[in-house]
């Protein structure tokens, strides 16, 4: 018997990570979502026991029941109806709230562009007068302060979910869907797209940190800097197909195709959280991408392994 509950114990452990979760909410619109979770499982909890109750007890009191007669039972009809109205309202306003409250836009938010691609995620943060800092795959906010993510899509659907932070919103080609979020809790935080959008839609991961703002603003100005790297790695780079599709700002690599590499080594992860940043896994994607992401729109290269050593190391440098 303690062997089968340990073992519905070991089951259930999985489910309770925190790291991506809408029942641990890290900022105000998943709050907002949490507590009406919370409003409509009440409801619905109550609604739920009342009619097992009712139903228990018109089997086992069944003469009474019948002996009510045809007006008793219209009485009952009334006030069931009336209790699934008085429901149904609570669960219109709660929910006519919660949007309410999740539509509300902040003027002073900052705003930060984040692009779905297939299979990866493009992210850019507001600078003034235009300009605009970009990286990818990881997304950084300052805590306690409100940011307004502007999502898009560059080739299908995707859709942009960090559950701790916000429910999940569309990413669509052609349009902006926006929302504002302040995150309240600092920590690292799991999303993933939640749109089917082809065969790498599992590998199509993103993490958030929220940092306290001096942090915040110190990683935002160093992302902002050029890099120029080790030289020998840096002219395979800018020599080789890799600049036509990424760009290393400092250096001649200026392609737009794939994700910004300037500060490559300050992520965990490389190809949205396909494979950890890894002087091995950096070599493995640069050989052969499809290994790691079949599918992936990055082609093999022909480095010589000696070439591909090169720029592997070039790349961990990037910080
Ligand atoms: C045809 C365009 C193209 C070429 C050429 C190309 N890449 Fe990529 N690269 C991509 C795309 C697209 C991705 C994103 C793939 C994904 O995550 O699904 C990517 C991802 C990467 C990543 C992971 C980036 C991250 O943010 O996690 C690295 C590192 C990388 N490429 C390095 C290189 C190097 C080095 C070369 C040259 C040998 C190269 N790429 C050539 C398109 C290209
Ligand atoms: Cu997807």
């Amino acid at each position: 018997m303690s062997r089968w509950l340990l073992l519905l114990a070991l089951a259930t452990l999985p489910g309770c990570g925190q790291r991506q979760s809408a029942l641990h909410p890290a900022a105000d619109h998943a709050a907002t979502l949490m507590s009406l979770f919370q409003l409509m499982l009440w409801v619905c909890g109550i609604a739920y026991l009342l009619v097992i109750l009712f139903l228990g007890w018109s089997l086992v009191r069944r003469r009474a029941v019948a002996e009510t007669g045809e007006t008793g039972v219209r009485a009952m009809l009334g006030i069931w109806i009336g209790l699934i109205l008085f429901g149904l309202v609570i669960l219109a306003v709660g929910s006519f709230l919660a949007d309410r409250t999740l539509g509300a836009a902040s003027q002073k938010a900052l705003r930060v562009r984040v692009t779905g691609h297939q299979w990866w995620w493009r992210i850019e943060y507001e600078a003034g007068r235009g300009r605009w800092i970009e990286t990818a795959n990881e997304l950084h906010l300052p805590m306690g302060l409100p940011v307004t993510l502007e999502l898009r899509a560059a080739d299908v659907i995707h859709s942009f979910w960090v559950p701790n932070l916000a429910g999940k919103m569309d990413m669509i080609p052609g349009r902006i869907n926006s929302m504002t979020v302040t995150p309240g809790k600092t920590g690292w935080f799991r999303g993933q797209c939640a749109e089917f959008c082809g065969t790498q839609h599992a590998n199509m991961a993103l993490v958030a940190k929220v940092e306290r703002p001096g942090e915040f603003t110190r990683w935002l100005a160093h992302q902002a800097e050029p890099v120029a790297g080790e030289a020998a790695g840096r002219a395979i780079v800018e020599k080789g197909s890799c600049a036509v599709c990424h760009q290393i700002r400092g250096t001649g690599a200026q392609g737009r195709v794939g994700p910004d590499l300037t500060h490559l080594a300050s992520r965990r992860t490389i190809a949205a959280g396909a494979a950890p940043l890894t002087r091995g896994s950096l070599r493995g994607w640069i050989i052969q991408p499809q290994a790691i992401k079949p599918g992936t729109s990055m082609p093999p290269s022909d480095l010589s392994p000696q070439d591909a050593d090169a720029v592997a190391r070039y790349l961990e440098a990037l910080r």
